[in-house]
């Protein structure tokens, strides 16, 4: 062979090299529910990051956060149907569903991180095995912070809650509310300023990460860190979309989710303080529930808890077992 033939056979086997890995490469849009800002959101870009890295820029993720590209609400319908490759939702918000994915919103069962992370252990297995059966399957899921109520005044018990019209973003928050003699709507995140700000709503449950991300302070006063439950983010992506990826690539992928999944639960429970100085600092009362709010909201919460063991089967009983075995 030639010097000049050699050349030749390198350059066009490098040029068809070229080509194999154009055909190969993928652009996934990813819809997120939540603000740019937010750390849900700045982790999924980190994600997008490490997966253009690891996969040696096969798959090019661009994250489009805030619901700007599927609202909230639709993005798990979006990615089972194949419209969206990948996206994040709230994984409770899909109980109504599926009760077993209420797993992370049974109040007072698991309200730190230690255990909000041995009760997804306990969970995992049973939410992957229903997340396959909608055609998803998930890649990560992160801990938003402890949940606690915001009013625009002071709330000692249910005597101060009746007839109070209030942001719920799953069925386990709405029968809460109604159990506090409270009127339920359901809104999303994104929505949730304007909501407050038309009267639409004047209180809800939530982590300080968002009253701080929709600047509740500007329509509230009061917040109590009740930290009833830590509920769950997740990455899905469509099932197809999976099985179509090569083993090396799914494990690339898995990598880089594994290692986003524990590298946004710590800045959740980073954040997690941080949020309260905020919202304290922009002039609001951030405190305990006082005791006799507090009993309601642990009674209402085993009822709660008692109504998902009889939704979620045998499954739910097994994750609870095996969570309070440990
Ligand atoms: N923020 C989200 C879900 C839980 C949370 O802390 C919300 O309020 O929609």
């Amino acid at each position: 062979m030639t010097i000049k033939t050699s050349i030749k056979i390198t350059v066009s086997a490098s040029a068809l090299a070229l080509t194999a890995a154009a055909a190969s490469a993928e652009s996934w849009d990813m819809p997120m529910a939540y603000a740019a800002t937010n750390f849900h959101s700045e982790m999924g870009v980190v994600f997008a990051d490490k997966v253009r890295d690891y996969t040696g820029g096969d798959i090019d993720i661009t994250v489009h956060a805030g619901g700007s590209l599927f609202k909230g609400g639709e993005i798990k319908r979006a990615v089972q149907t194949g419209q969206a490759p990948i996206g994040e939702r709230f994984m409770s918000a899909h109980a109504n569903e599926a009760p077993l994915l209420g797993w992370d919103n049974l109040p007072f069962v698991a309200t730190t991180y230690a255990d909000n992370e041995k009760l997804w252990h306990a969970a995992k297995d049973k939410v992957n095995g229903q997340l396959g059966d909608l055609n998803l399957v998930a890649l990560y899921t992160c801990p938003w912070p402890g949940q606690g109520f915001y009013f625009k005044k002071e709330v000692n018990s249910s005597d101060d809650t009746q007839g109070i019209k209030f942001r719920s973003y799953n069925t386990a928050t709405a029968t809460f509310a109604e159990e506090l003699g409270m009127i339920p709507v359901q809104i999303e995140a994104a929505e949730l300023s304007q909501a407050l700000a038309t009267g639409v709503a004047e209180a809800f449950i939530s982590s300080g990460s968002t009253g701080y991300d929709r600047k509740v302070w500007e329509h509230l006063t009061h917040y109590y860190k009740v930290n009833a439950w830590l509920p769950r983010n997740y990455v899905m992506v469509n099932k197809q979309v999976w099985e179509g990826l090569s083993a090396q690539t799914q494990g690339q992928v898995q990598k880089a989710a594994d290692e986003t999944g524990a590298a946004c639960s710590a800045k959740s429970e980073e954040l997690a303080n941080w949020y309260f100085e905020q919202l304290a600092g922009n002039g609001m009362d951030v405190t305990d529930a006082g005791p006799a709010f507090l009993a309601e909201l642990q009674e209402i919460g085993t009822k709660m808890t008692a109504d998902w063991l009889e939704a979620a089967g045998d499954d739910g009983k097994a994750i609870l077992d095996a969570y309070n075995a440990h």
